[in-house]
């Protein structure tokens, strides 16, 4: 895992975009996003996904071989959404960015490659890419069946309690 502010240079979205700026693991904490090294380890993934009552999960290979309309996917990945759940990213071959915004509506890019788990909370604005590789094996695991769905950033979402929610603990706000 490494983190860092995306550069919003043009160019395809899956290049690195590293504008050389890190961010700590403090700040990744900050806006409520864990992160575990688990290679090889799924008892480890089981644990916590018992721990925070999970109780779904599929796997995902997204690649130009194994997904149907591979670039079309790739770029809806890639449409800024949220979540009305927290949910669980668990790599398990290949490697991808997921980008997320930050208290100053910023991107930052969080590169996963094998054995990366990372908790995103529900109602962060976020949104996900392969790399230049084009190859990312991955477990989502999700709290419930009904929330699965991404919401795209509008005006609905920034009024979304969910939304609302995740910024009362961002912000430390009652
Ligand atoms: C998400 O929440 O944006 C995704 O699940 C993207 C694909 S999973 C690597
Ligand atoms: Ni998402």
């Amino acid at each position: 895992m490494k983190a860092y502010y995306y550069d919003n240079a043009p160019g395809d979205q899956r290049q690195p975009h590293d504008s050389g700026r890190p961010l700590s693991p403090a700040a990744l904490s900050d806006l409520g996003i864990h992160h575990y090294h688990f290679p090889d380890d799924l008892a480890s993934v089981d644990r916590i996904a018992h721990e925070r009552h999970y109780k779904n999960r599929d796997q995902i290979e997204i690649s130009p071989s194994t997904l149907p309309d591979y670039e079309t996917k790739v770029k809806t990945f890639f449409d800024e959404h949220l979540h009305e759940d927290e949910e669980i990213r668990y790599v398990m071959a290949g490697g991808g960015y997921f980008d997320v915004r930050n208290e100053g509506d910023e991107w930052v890019r969080i590169r996963l490659e094998k054995g990366d788990l990372m908790i995103m909370p529900a109602g962060i604005y976020h949104r996900f890419t392969t790399d230049e590789q084009n190859y990312t094996k991955a477990m989502r695991l999700f709290k419930e069946d009904p929330k699965w769905t991404p919401l795209k950033r509008g005006t609905e979402t920034d009024s979304n309690e969910f939304r609302r929610d995740y910024l009362k603990m961002r912000d430390g706000e009652a």
